[in-house]
């Protein structure tokens, strides 16, 4: 397979380890994968959907206690307790290992041991990086193939002796209070134990390509984000290309692929997807920041996506996907989740294996966490850069998150550093996408909380050093945006989805030069005539409401700024201690 001799005698270790029956290594080829379909749907891991309406399509349904990435068990294991940062769960690496080997003894005892080589990014780009993946899910291995490349190609652009992310995964009995997902930055090595679920155990994912690449990324250079890229076609075919970091489960795949309303789609404007939940960036050779999307596909959350909220996603489960914890119609083998049409079935499965009536069951049929992994390559508005293995220009980056309150419609920082500011003060409120209470408003900068492999006020410093490595007319404007602020009723004040292509043509006329803006006490304000309501159903009052800044509110989100800084005392660079001090100058 590969006379790589890191591969070879860690592989060696681990099959001692975790002592498998079988080790079978995964070459990547459609007859591989589909005998590992068909033995996964006789043992029940898989259940086959109906391959008239969803060829290709597969079904699989995790533990009840497994639905989520488990951020309590997320380790990130440097030498020192100050270089994984107050925000990141630490243990000394000796002690860590000591632990896992004891939980990993054994634990693939009559079963297989599936070796996985991948490469997140094309293979053989000056981006890309690979990793191996041992498991003993099938599961696992069909989900990597559709969200990485896999296979031979990438042992043989690994070489003799490249470098890869040494990934272990192991089921066990998925036994909650010993799970683990732990990263040895300083070691390249992620340790997966007694989970079977999306973020937990495609290990491609979170762990190599944000917590691990994100340790990479500080020391070589570079950035590995929680973004989606987009590209936004104007009439007149030029496409400018838009990163956004948004929390888990607030917004990415639908910003990613999204539709016009239907007169700025006539008019000719158009939005190509590149990536839906990571991006790796790299200052080019004319200075420039470009983005690569690292995944070959999209492992999306399944609830809320309808035909009318996201067309884009819909049409690419249609095909070679595998559904995680929706529901099951049983008259024909198709899925269903809330959000999905008004019409549940009747003759229904639900996620955790009830037989139910849909009609009248009461509770949720799909678990608010439930996902599609499904193929970049079925999307039908994929960039024709998705391969570009020079990645493509960053015009802009947005941050943004769930705010009830606080966060105006959009607003533009007034330079990089101030940027930095607004993305490492952003706070959401709390979803599915992890495990714990849903709803609660918490720090997530950059939308990184969860994933950043290393101390988080170093992770400032380095957004604070790419910028000073970009001319000031080069580096992307940076913006915040907030699609989520509620009236006082509860109602979303602003329509979402397909129209937050208004809010976008906004950015780029502000990146173009081509729009004025109202400078406030956080930023550029639009002027609530430069934000298009053609064919809306939103006054300008409301619009005004949507753009205000107050200013009381804002102070006491400052307070909790400082608190949330305070927590990393002197490793906080400087020049976010400034920021917070020009803000609160700013609302005095
Ligand atoms: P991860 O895959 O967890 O990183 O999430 P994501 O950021 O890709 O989230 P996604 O786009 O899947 O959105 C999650 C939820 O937010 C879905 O239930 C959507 O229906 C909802 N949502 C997305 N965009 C909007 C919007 O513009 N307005 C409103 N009100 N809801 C939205
Ligand atoms: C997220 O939680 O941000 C996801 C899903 O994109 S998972 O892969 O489970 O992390
Ligand atoms: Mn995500």
């Amino acid at each position: 397979m590969t006379d790589n001799k890191k591969v070879l005698t860690w592989l060696e270790e681990m099959k001692a380890l975790c002592r498998p029956q079988n080790v079978v290594w995964i070459d990547g080829s459609e007859e591989q994968l589909e005998a590992l379909r068909a033995e996964a749907v006789s043992t029940g891991e898989m259940i086959k959907l109906n391959q008239e309406k969803l060829p290709g399509c597969y079904y699989h349904r995790t533990a009840v206690n497994d639905v989520a990435r488990v951020e309590d068990r997320t380790f990130i294991c440097t030498e020192t307790e100050e270089e994984a940062g107050p925000i990141n769960n630490w243990m000394a690496p000796k002690e860590m290992y000591a632990k896992l080997n004891s939980l990993y003894d054994g634990s693939m005892e009559g079963r297989t041991m599936y070796v996985i080589p991948y490469s997140m990014g094309p293979v053989g780009s000056p981006f890309s990086k690979i990793g191996v993946e041992l498991t003993d899910s099938i599961y696992v291995v069909l989900n990597m193939d559709i969200m990485t490349r896999v296979g031979n190609d990438v042992l043989k652009a690994l070489g003799s002796d490249g470098d890869f992310v040494k990934c272990l995964h192991a089921k066990k009995d998925v036994n909650p209070d010993e799970r683990y997902i732990v990263h040895f930055p300083q070691d390249n090595t992620i340790m997966s134990v007694n989970s079977a679920y999306g973020g937990n155990v495609l290990l491609g994912k979170k762990c190599f390509a944000l917590r691990i690449a994100s340790y990479q990324g500080m020391k070589e250079g570079w950035m590995a984000e929680h973004m989606l890229i987009l590209g936004l076609e104007n009439p007149q075919g030029e496409v400018k290309y838009i990163c956004a970091a948004f929390p888990s489960a607030c917004g990415k795949t639908n910003l990613a692929m999204l539709i016009p309303p239907e007169y700025l789609k006539e008019k000719g404007y158009k939005v190509w997807t590149i990536g839906d939940d990571i991006a790796w960036l790299r200052i080019g050779e004319d200075g420039r920041l470009y983005a690569i999307n690292p995944e070959a596909g999209f492992f999306g959350v399944a609830p809320g996506t309808s035909e009318k909220t996201n067309f884009n996603a819909l049409a690419a489960t249609k095909k070679n996907t595998i559904f995680t914890n929706v529901a099951i119609n049983n008259d024909d083998m198709t899925v269903w989740w809330e959000g999905l049409d008004k019409n549940p079935p009747e003759n229904c499965t639900e996620w955790t294996g009830k037989q139910v009536n849909g009609k009248t069951y009461e509770g949720n049929l799909a678990n608010p966490n439930s996902r599609f992994t499904a193929p970049a390559v079925n999307c039908p508005c994929i960039s024709k850069e998705f391969e570009n293995p020079q990645g493509v220009p960053i015009s802009a980056i947005v941050f943004g998150g769930r705010r009830a309150k606080t966060a105006p419609l959009v607003y533009q920082a007034r330079d990089w550093n101030h940027g930095v500011f607004v993305g490492a003060t952003m706070a959401s409120e709390t979803t599915a996408a992890a495990t714990g209470a849903v709803g609660v408003v918490r720090r997530d900068p950059m939308a990184m909380k969860p994933f950043v492999g290393y101390n988080m006020a170093d992770y400032f410093a380095h957004w604070i050093e790419m910028g000073a490595k970009m001319d000031a007319d080069k580096a992307p404007k940076i913006f915040h945006v907030n699609w989520f602020r509620k009236d006082d009723e509860g109602n979303f004040m602003w329509p979402g989805f397909g129209d937050n292509m208004r809010v976008l043509n906004w950015i780029v006329d502000r990146c173009d030069g081509k729009v004025d803006a109202r400078e406030s006490e956080i930023g550029f304000l639009p002027e609530v005539k430069d934000i298009d309501t053609t064919n809306l159903d939103i006054s300008e009052a409301q619009l005004t409401e949507l753009l205000s800044v107050d200013k009381a509110v804002w102070m006491e989100d400052v307070q909790d700024q400082e608190k949330y800084f305070a927590q990393f005392g002197d490793r906080l660079p400087k020049e976010i201690k400034e920021e917070l001090e020009t803000l609160k100058n700013n609302l005095k």
